[in-house]
């Protein structure tokens, strides 16, 4: 019995549930109401990494390839152990839209089926990206890729919508060395607002999937690129570009080990307001040595309140990418290395100590300046922000309530004949060309006198011109 509470209580939260799920989670409250004994010892050691991090209120996961689902000793481990899963190459480009509008997704819901089947939550991996990308978007560039970026996206995230807890939206889009600079590639190459371009898509497409800005060689916190990712993070917040979430995915050897500083880098990512994710975490080396850093790296999560969960870039040492640096937490049969233990022991720790305090950032939060303009005397007013590139842009528009106050708001914005709306958020919109009406969503058409809300719009073509117009109701 201990077992059975223990395992469902490594479960994460927001999974879904099998019938045997329900069924243990309603045997768990039972044992917590009635043999408060048990729950309180079993509570603070879990026996698997899933149920260990769950006492910690944290999700332990794998990568996962969809051809080993029917190796049985792969099969147990994975559904053992963890309970999350990222696929390690069937939700990517190449994979899923390996001709221009056609989408497969068979090999990803393999992976998708099979941790809903067992209770596990799904990280989505990643939708854009300059590698791994198909034949035919290689070879474009500019509009005609920036809209084959936006439709993938759009596609795909509205596709597994309501079934993935994050996506990596974009992935590994700052260039290494010592310059800060974004990497040169072809999506970089159609403008520099294509990363929010693909949160915004990502957002309208699923709007429950946390959405993840996911990187390597960001997790010392003095490094140019781990200081660029920053502040690209703290800029999207400011400017309410939808991002929810940071992975560092932490592919450690003895060239590029685990920094002294790393804690450091996750909380001050985190003091940003957007949870961390460790999501490719391996650790080339064996023994005690590799052991002592997986330690590390899950003590570090575990001291920071955000460090949401941690994902390990496959199970066995034979599974990964970097087989011959033996970096993973059980070897080529499937048994426990010390360094499993170690990240164990490390977990189970994390469920003892006080709750976990985040310190605070190196680098002071933005501060958004109070408005310096008094709200409008009418009943509101709106005003537009454009993101152009050639063939497309994207629309942000301020709603501030007058004096009044609101509830309930209607824009009105007039798009230039030969554009066409294509995706909204955060507003309901009427129409898709010309003359267009946007209205409130339940969460935001009450605003105090004064308050401000924002939602979005995209398109093809060119963006409005002139001033929206706002009214009440
Ligand atoms: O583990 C993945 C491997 O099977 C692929 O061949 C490789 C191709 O790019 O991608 C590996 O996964 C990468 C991940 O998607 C992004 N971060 C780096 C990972 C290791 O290369």
């Amino acid at each position: 019995m201990n077992d059975l509470f223990a395992r469902d209580s490594g479960r994460p939260v927001t999974g879904p549930r099998t019938r045997a799920g329900w069924l243990s989670a309603a045997l768990g409250v039972a044992l917590v109401a009635t043999t408060v004994v048990v729950a309180s010892s079993s509570a603070s050691a879990g026996t698997t990494l899933a149920t260990a991090a769950g006492e910690t209120g944290r999700y332990f996961g794998t990568a996962v390839a969809a051809n080993k689902l029917s190796d049985s000793v792969y099969v147990g481990i994975l559904n053992r152990e963890f309970n999350s899963v990222t696929a390690e190459n069937e939700m990517k480009w190449d994979a899923t839209e390996p001709s221009q509008g056609q989408f497969t997704f068979a090999n990803a819901d393999r992976i998708v089926n099979h941790a809903r089947a067992n209770g596990m939550m799904v990280r989505g991996h990643a939708l854009a990206w300059h590698s791994q990308q198909p034949g035919w978007a290689q070879n474009m560039s500019g509009t005609a890729l920036r809209s084959a970026m936006v439709n993938h996206i759009t596609q795909v995230a509205s596709y597994y919508r309501g079934k993935i807890h994050s996506w990596d939206v974009v992935n590994e889009a700052f260039a290494d060395g010592s310059t800060g600079a974004r990497r040169d590639s072809n999506l970089q190459r159609t403008g520099n607002d294509w990363i929010e371009v693909a949160f915004r898509t990502a957002r309208a497409a699923d709007p429950t999937a946390k959405l993840c800005y996911n990187d390597y060689n960001t997790d010392d916190w003095t490094h140019a690129k781990t200081q660029a990712v920053y502040t690209m993070v703290r800029d999207f917040k400011t400017r309410g570009v939808p991002i929810d979430c940071v992975g560092l995915q932490s592919h450690f050897n003895p060239q590029s080990p685990v920094p002294a500083n790393y804690q450091t880098t996750l909380s001050s990512f985190a003091a940003l307001g957007v949870d961390v994710q460790i999501t490719e975490l391996d650790i080339e080396g064996s023994g005690q040595a590799q052991a002592d850093n997986y330690g590390r790296v899950v003590r570090a999560c575990l001291a920071v309140a955000r460090c949401t969960g941690i994902t390990v870039w496959g199970i066995r040492d034979t599974d990964s990418w970097r087989a011959s640096g033996t970096p993973l937490l059980f070897d080529g049969s499937g048994n426990k290395k010390p360094a499993y233990t170690s990240t164990l022991n490390a977990l189970n720790g994390g469920g003892t100590t006080p709750p976990p305090t985040t310190p605070p950032p190196t680098t002071p939060p933005p501060t958004t300046p109070p408005p310096t303009t008094p709200p409008p005397v009418g009943a509101c007013a709106a005003t537009v922000s454009l993101n152009s590139w050639t063939g497309g842009f994207v629309a942000t528009v301020r709603v501030t309530a007058g004096s009044a106050g609101l509830n309930g708001w209607t824009v009105a914005v007039a798009l230039p004949s030969g554009s066409a709306l294509t995706n909204t958020w955060s507003a309901r919109a009427s129409g898709t060309s010309g003359a267009l009406t946007f209205r409130n969503v339940d969460y935001n058409g009450q605003l105090a006198p004064g308050a401000s809300t924002e939602f979005g719009f995209q398109g093809t073509g060119t963006g409005p011109t002139g001033t929206p117009t706002c009214t009440a109701g």
